[in-house]
């Protein structure tokens, strides 16, 4: 089994995440010959990273689908808990950072010297909204279900990581909802008190702060 990507990928960093936690070992390697390169795409046709490719030489694509695919491999220890609306919020939290924090990111990453005060409302709005619908449907806690840690936390944990190091210091209009006393600030604490929900999210902040450093120096040289 292989896990073709770079930890730097939040969407990377959610299934290492989850297969860390579950204890499994996961062989990973660059995208050959890069994301949305003709050669990777011979192997996951969307280009994107992650790619799971199993022993049976099969692609697994998408994130969350790949950390599903883990836990029926391997059940235990659960990281998608059993009980109903437990494993629903935990799906809820997982599905709703793709679809409402995910994309406002891009806009803000793609601006300029010359800040566009009207976009950056606009973002920060979306963001707050995505946050609000987060935080109404995370579980009893104090995890982003229950009282472990789940495919929701693996899923939301690299993208605070991200925009604490992109967005939330750049753009002070963009609110950080770990700060404060909401229920994503309590999820927030309880992740950095559980060991192996710490150890991912530091390691993962290094690799990206390392990307991002490499990112800026490539964008100066292109000026
Ligand atoms: N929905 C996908 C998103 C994956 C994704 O967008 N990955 C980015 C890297 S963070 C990528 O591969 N981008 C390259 C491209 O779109 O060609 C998932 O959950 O795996």
């Amino acid at each position: 089994m292989k896990l073709y990507g770079s930890i730097a990928s939040p969407y990377v960093a959610r299934v290492a995440m989850f297969a860390d936690l579950k204890g499994m070992q996961l062989d990973m390697e660059p995208a050959p010959g890069g994301m949305g390169s003709p050669e990777y795409k011979s192997i996951n046709p969307t280009g994107k990273i992650p790619a799971l490719v199993t022993d049976r030489g099969e692609c697994i694509a998408e994130s969350t689908v790949i950390c599903e695919y883990l836990e029926a491999l391997q059940p235990q220890p659960p990281m998608i808990p059993a009980d109903p609306v437990l494993q629903a919020q935990s799906r809820m939290i997982a599905r709703m950072t793709d679809l409402y924090i995910a994309p406002h990111n891009t806009p803000l990453n793609r601006m300029g010297p010359d800040r566009d005060q009207v976009l950056i409302d606009k973002q920060a709005a979306l963001f707050a909204q995505g946050f609000h619908y987060i935080e109404a449907f995370m579980g009893p806690g104090p995890f982003a279900a229950g009282d472990t840690p789940s495919l929701g936390d693996c899923a939301l944990a690299p993208f605070i990581v991200m925009l604490k190091q992109n967005i939330f210091a750049s753009f002070p209009e963009v609110e950080d909802p770990t700060e404060g006393t909401g229920r994503i600030a309590d999820w927030w604490d309880a992740l950095n008190e559980h060991a192996g929900c710490r150890k991912n999210v530091e390691e993962y902040a290094v690799e990206l702060e390392k990307f991002l450093k490499w990112l800026r120096e490539m964008m100066a040289k292109r000026q």
